[in-house]
Formats: C-alpha cells, structure tokens, sequence
C-alpha cells in the first residue's frame, strides 16, 4: 500500500469530510487533498503594510494527520476521537476494521470489589504518623522503606479503567488490492475519515463523537450505489461476559463487571439506505448491498461519583435514549451539530509559526523533524500545540463524569498502564495546565467535579490517618475515592495532592474573575484544604518554622520534613487562600491563613552548588537526573519564583534544571518546556519541545513515557503559551520566551489572567500588533518589547520602560501597534 499522495478523494455519497464543510458553513478545505491547505493563504505575518496582522480570516491550515496505510498498532498508529466521556481509535482497515471504544466511567475495583478500602488503613494505627515525625527529627532523612513500612499497607481493589469493546466491521471485499489509500484525522472537525479504492470502487469511512448527539459515529459510503456491504459486530473483552442481541438493526449489550458488578451498556444501531439489513442469530448485523449505512454506537455504565456507594442508575435508558435520539435525525444534520460543537471550543485558537505543512504522511514528518526551524518543522510543531488542544476536547467536556486520565478517554487495556488513573502528583495536574490559557476554560468542568467528589472520602483519610478536619488525596486515585495509600515505598505518600488541585480550582478564578465560581466552588475547597493544613504543619525543632512532616519530594530520595515541594504548595495555597478570601471578606480565615504563612518554610533555598534546594537539607546532587523536577514547582506551575520578582531564586532554578538536563520521560520534557519558557529562555524551551518531538512522540503524535501517556501532549501544549504569553504574575506578557526558531507568527485567542484574551502578531522576532479584549473592567499591565520602541496605542495608558498601564472597559479590543 503504497499509493502515497492520494490526490484527490471522491466526492462520496454523503459520507465525507466535505459535508461537514458546507453544513456548517465551512470552507470547503476539508476535500482538498492533503498538504493543498498549506500556508499559501495564511500568511498573516507577512500581512500588507497598512494592513492589521490579526485580522486574517483564512482557514486553519495544516491541521490534519494522515497517512497511507492502515493503523496496525492501537497505540502508537490508531487515530483517537472523543467526546469527553466516549472515545474510540480508529485503524483504518480494509478487510476487518476493528474500532476499540471506551466508556469514560467503566471502572473495575472500588466497592463491590473484594477488599476495597479506600486505602485507608484497615486498623487503627495510633501515633504512628507521630512516630516518623520523631524518628525524621532524630535522624534528618528516613528511607522510604522503613516509613513505608510504618504508614504504608498493601492495595487491594483498585481497579483499572476497561476497554468497552470493539465494533467489529467485517468487509466482503476483503481480499480485493486496494490502492489510493488515505485515513486522516482533521483536527478543525474533529473527524476521521478513511478512504480507498477496492475493485475499482471508491470506499470512505467517516468517523467522529458526537458530545451534543453523545454517540460515536461511523458513516460507509462508496462511489458507485449498492456497493456499502459489511457485517457489523460487537466484541468484548475478554475479562467480561454479557448478552447480545441483535434486533431491527439494533445490537444490544449487555453485563455486569465480575469484579465490581458495575452495570454496562452498549447500542449499536445500523442505518442503511437502499440494498438489504439482517440481523444474526450471534448479535451481528449485517449489510448488503447498500448506497450507504450510517452506525450509532451509545454507551454507559451505571457508575457514580457519589461516595459510598459509586452506583447511579441503570444505563438501559439513558443508552437507549441516545441511539435512538441521534438515528431519528439525518446523517448530515448530526454531522453538522458535531463540527458546530466542535468548532465552537477548537476554533477559538489559531497559531501561525510561518509553517508549512508538506506534503508527506505524518509519520515522515515526525521522522523527518529536525528541530531546526525549517517550515516543515514548524508545522509540525504547530500542529502537535493544537493537537493537545483536540484531544482535550475529546477527552474532557463539561458534561463528562470523570476528568481525562492518563490516557485520557482511550484505553485499550483491562488492567491498563498505572490502571489509566489519576496520578495526581504532577500526571492530572498537568493534563489541565493548558485548559484556560488555550481558551478551553469550559473543559476544566469534569476536574472540578472530580475535585469535588474527592471530598468526601478524602475527609475520611484526613481523619482516620491524621486525625485532621478538611480532605486529603495521596499520590493516586481511582475513578472510586480512593484517597489513602498503599505500600510502594517510593510513590505511596503525597497529602500534598489535594492542596495541588485546589490550585487549579482559583487559577480558573484568575482567568475568568468569575466571582460566584470563586465563591461557590473554589473557595470552599481552598478553605478545606487550607483547614487540613492548618493542623497538619509542625514547628520544625531546627528553626521554629512551620513544616510538612513527613515530606517526600515524589518519586525521590528520602523522607524528611519541609521538601521543597511540600513547602512551596502549601505556600502556593495559602497565598490564594488569603487572597481569595480577602475578596471575599472571610477576614478571621484570611488572618488565621496568614499568620500561617508568615511562619511558613517557603521552601526555597539555594544550596552548595547554587541549585535550588529540592529539600530542606542541602542533598542535591548535580549529577541526578531524576524525571521529577518537583522543587521547582514554585517557577511552575506556582508563580513564588519568577525573573521579575526573585531573580536571585531564578538563577537557581535554572542551575537545578540545567542539572537534570532535556531528557527525561515524555512528561518529564513537557514540563521543561514550561520551565524554561517561564525562565524567559525561549531556544531552551523549543529544545525540549523538540526533544519530545523527537524521542517521546508516537506516529499518531500521541506523548509517550513510554508507554503512551497523554499528560506529555497537554503539557507540551501549556508549555507553547507559555512560550508567547504569560500573566502568572501582576502583568501580561507578550512573547515572554520567542524561540529564535519561530522569527515570524501569529496566535489569536489565547487567555490571559484577568478575563483577557490576547492576538499577537509578530516578525523578525518581535511583537509587531497585540490586541487585548477585555471581559470585564480592570487595570491591567502589559509587557513587550514593543513598548521600547515608537508604538500607537490610542487609549489612555501610562508606560514605563516596557510595560504600559491602562484600564479596560468590558467587551472592548485594545490594540496596539508597531510604529
Ligand atoms: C508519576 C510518574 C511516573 C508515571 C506515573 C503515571 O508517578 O513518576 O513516571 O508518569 O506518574
């Protein structure tokens, strides 16, 4: 299969790309062949003197995976569609496709499991965090082993995240040589289509989730009518029994976990036009003859996230509501509401870096990146940053029940990688670092719930482990409030978790400046937490400061008390404590949080070497280059260490990255983009975007750690704004770390904290036009180079060196430009 460059795909019987075009109104760029939509027409930054460089309105360009063969490999070639709570990968075959799908929320272990318990502890364990604290007094370090053994117990029952299934569709033209061969993904539509042609027909495959409609979505079509022949089937995993019926087209199945006796259930409705439709005794279905055939597939569990119990309603309804609500509407209308949706979230951001896409599958262009700054490079690097946005999309929307995990929405296992769960010493944290400031603040719904779903279980641990009000979250967690520990010494004790979420919580507040969401969701949180804390801290002996204790860096070295991380997130969220409840007049919690934090070790030393200390003690050493990079949590993502306000802190931050060095797992160099876009290094922080392009990215540009883990691929899209826009601080800045790499470009739609949305243009590596609208009234300061030269900005505004000072009026665009 080698037809490469397939030119042109035939305009199908309504199944295609180019439907999904002109039902929404869409340039018709969806069936140019790949590689037409180059930048020929988007060049923004080379825009007519005169002319505004933010007011293109050309398509997005180049953003579309594909290639010319079949996927064989789920993880590293199918291509992922979503909706935030269905996903499926799909491989593109010709003889027996096979669509692996997922049910966000189909969960073994927790209750019903045998042995579930949280991970709290089975029996008391009087004094014994009491014990360790001691014991790391006496001695300074304790090796995890020994606290472990102390604190830790065995996990029982926690379960992993399950495949669905497989929609099995069995093609008679199986044998037939196919030649044109191209499946793609565009990420403008979010739609995967597959085309070929098999004994001289031309077959397309179309494919995407439905959020609004919540079913997937398959569409077969041809060329020529009467020639859409399968057998559609549904196959489970091994691990699960259940019955299947096929009625009037309608596959139905049906079970319980053994495990858990979680309630699953599938649909599958076949519409066909013209040509004939049976149902088989097996549960199949199958197809002959047809013009063309449209599949449904909903799925649901009766899973919960309510505390004790996980359990909700039988999902026969609600699934059987959702097929049947999406087949009585045309093919083309569901379609059209898809990409409406779709668009309404994807569209908000566009990023021009000079690309252009060639016109090679995407698994030469990722063999082929160089790092180097070519066009090709850039377009990749272009499409990689919207490609984390997309798959944020499809694995996180608001009515989800469960936030992206490891993996997302995509999981093809029973007993998946880490479970594909919430590792939430750095892997969910991460996977949410790009929501708001990519203009996908809707996206952070399902965390917040999830969040909040913790609070009650978490309040038990806090109790029965340390006696203390508030709740509590380790270095993991299940889809079932699991909040305690288990017994790996090295990945088992992290009650800084909860504290670390919290951050997210009024992040949201910054960038939006929605006070009742301040009111009703954050800060009710941050206050629990905050109240865990309170009592939690101990004066630490040496130097009467107030510390964590027993405090361990993730994932390395040993246990001591007030790690630098374990400082820094408490510092972290009492400084949004205060501030949020000084906004909200909570004056005696706002006092009693300050008190505390005046007393506070704010975990930030430099040490011997000039690094920055990762613990109290000065035990760093310069030759580790441990995947972790936890002690600088305070530069990223807290906003204690930045160049404008602590330059001294900085420089040794970045002594202590340097040490590390660019390797490290696909997270791992995610989270160094970040870091030195915040150091306001930008060729060190496109070095690690190029490491990752190149030694921890899969051909379908999936992150891999490895194994495939998604954190890396929203990581790295963070790290890309952090590269042009940053506000952690007081003030907005405007490409605070520009690669010499990308000298010309444009983004529009990027978020700034304090309601803002920010279009920048630039070239010859310098701002050239910005534009701030405004959601609300306030005074902002905003920095750029730009302002050291002429410039026009017709409001009022004072400037100093560079930075100017205005107010803004709500729903108003302030633009400045060069000259
Ligand atoms: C953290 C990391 C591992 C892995 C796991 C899922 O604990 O240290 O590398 O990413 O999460």
């Amino acid at each position: 299969m080698t037809n490469r460059g397939v030119s042109r795909r035939a305009m199908l019987a309504g199944t295609g790309a180019a439907v999904a075009a002109s039902a929404v109104g869409l340039p018709g760029r969806a069936d140019a062949a790949p590689g037409d939509a180059g930048l020929a027409d988007a060049t923004p930054a080379g825009s007519a003197p005169g002319e505004s460089a933010l007011t293109g309105t050309a398509p997005d360009a180049g953003l579309t995976l594909w290639y010319d063969e079949p996927a064989e490999d789920w993880e590293s070639q199918a291509l992922p569609i979503g909706n935030g709570t269905l996903g499926a990968m799909v491989f593109g075959r010709t003889g027996t496709e096979a669509i692996q799908f997922n049910e966000k929320t189909l969960w073994t272990g927790g209750p019903g499991s045998e042995g579930y318990d949280f991970g709290n502890w089975r029996e008391p364990r009087p004094g014994a965090i009491a014990r360790v604290q001691q014991e790391i007094n006496e001695r300074e370090r304790v090796a995890p082993e020994e606290v472990a053994a102390e604190l830790g117990q065995a996990r029982f029952a926690y379960g992993s995240y399950q495949s669905f299934g497989e929609l099995t569709l069995t093609f008679p033209e199986l044998d037939a040589a196919v030649t044109g061969y191209r499946r793609s993904l565009d990420l403008n539509t979010a739609l995967a289509t597959v085309s070929y042609t098999a004994d001289g027909v031309r077959h397309e495959r179309s494919h995407f989730v439905s959020n609004p409609g919540r079913v997937i979505v398959v569409r077969l079509g041809a060329d020529r009518a009467g020639q859409v022949s399968f057998t559609a089937a549904v196959a489970l995993p091994a691990n699960r029994t259940a019955t299947t019926t096929a009625v009037n087209g309608r596959i139905t199945v049906a079970g319980a976990l053994t495990d858990n006796g979680l309630r699953f259930e599938g649909q599958v409705r076949v519409l066909t036009g013209g040509g004939s439709r049976v149902d088989n005794p097996d549960g199949s279905v199958t197809v002959s003859g047809a013009d063309w055939a449209t599949i449904l597939v909903a799925a649901g569990t009766n899973y919960s996230d309510k505390y004790p119990t996980y359990r909700g309603t039988d999902p026969h309804r609600r699934v059987t509501a959702d097929v049947d609500r999406a087949a009585a509407q045309p093919y083309a209308k569901l379609l059209a509401a898809h990409v409406r949706d779709h668009r309404s979230l994807f569209g908000r951001v566009r990023l021009d870096l000079g690309q252009h896409m060639p016109n090679v599958p995407t698994d030469e262009l990722l063999a082929s990146y160089q790092g180097a700054g070519s066009p090709a490079d850039r377009a990749l690097e272009a499409l990689f940053f919207q490609y984390g946005r997309y798959l944020l999309i499809g694995s996180s929307r608001d009515n989800a029940r469960l936030p992206a995990n490891l993996q997302g929405v995509w999981n093809k296992y029973d007993a998946a990688p880490w479970s594909a769960d919430y590792h939430v010493n750095i892997n969910l944290q991460m996977n949410y670092w790009l929501a708001d400031p990519a203009n996908l603040g809707d996206t952070t719904g399902p965390l917040f719930d999830f969040i909040d779903a913790l609070r009650a279980p978490g309040a038990v641990t806090a109790k029965q482990m340390f006696g203390n009000p508030g709740f509590v979250v380790h270095n993991e967690t299940n889809a079932y409030g699991f909040t305690g520990v288990h017994d790996w010494p090295t990945a088992f004790w992290f009650p800084e978790a909860a504290a670390w979420l919290a951050q997210h919580l009024y992040d949201h507040y910054r960038f939006t400046l929605d006070r009742r969401f301040l009111r009703d969701r954050a800060y009710p949180v941050m206050r629990e937490v905050a109240r865990f804390w309170l009592e939690e801290l101990i004066v630490d002996p040496r130097d009467g400061t107030l510390v964590v204790s027993p405090s361990y860096s993730p994932e390395h070295g040993d246990f001591s008390a007030g790690a630098s991380m374990s400082q820094q997130i408490v510092f972290d969220l009492f400084t949004n404590v205060v501030e949020a409840a000084t906004l909200l007049g909570e004056s005696r919690f706002r006092n009693e949080v300050a008190a505390a934090l005046n007393r506070l070790d704010p975990g930030t030393r430099i040490g011997s070497w000039g690094q920055l200390q990762e613990w109290k003690g000065d035990w760093d050493d310069p030759a580790d280059d441990h995947r972790h990079v936890s002690h600088l949590y305070a530069l990223h993502p807290g906003r204690q260490i930045s160049p404008a306000t602590t330059p001294e802190l900085t420089r040794a931050a970045e002594v202590s990255l340097r040490a590390r060095g660019d390797g490290g797992t696909g997270w791992s160099k995610a989270w160094k983009i970040n870091f030195w876009a915040r150091l306001l290094d930008g060729d060190h922080a496109h070095l690690m975007l190029s490491e990752q392009l190149k030694t921890s990215t899969l051909t379908n540009l999936w992150d891999t750690h490895p194994p495939f883990q998604i954190d890396g691929n929203f990581g790295a899209t963070s790290g890309v704004v952090e590269m042009l826009l940053q506000s952690h601080g007081d003030e907005v800045h405007i490409l605070p770390a520009l690669p010499a790499s990308w000298p010309e470009g444009k983004v529009t739609g990027l978020r700034a904290r304090g309601d803002l949305t920010v279009d920048i243009a630039w070239s010859a590596g310098a701002a050239r036009e910005i534009a701030v609208t405004a959601g609300q009234s306030a005074r902002v300061i905003l920095r750029s180079s730009l302002f050291g030269s002429a410039f026009r900005f017709p409001h009022r505004s004072e400037r100093e060196g560079d930075r100017i000072t205005f107010t803004t009026r709500p729903g108003e665009r302030y633009v400045v430009t060069a000259g």
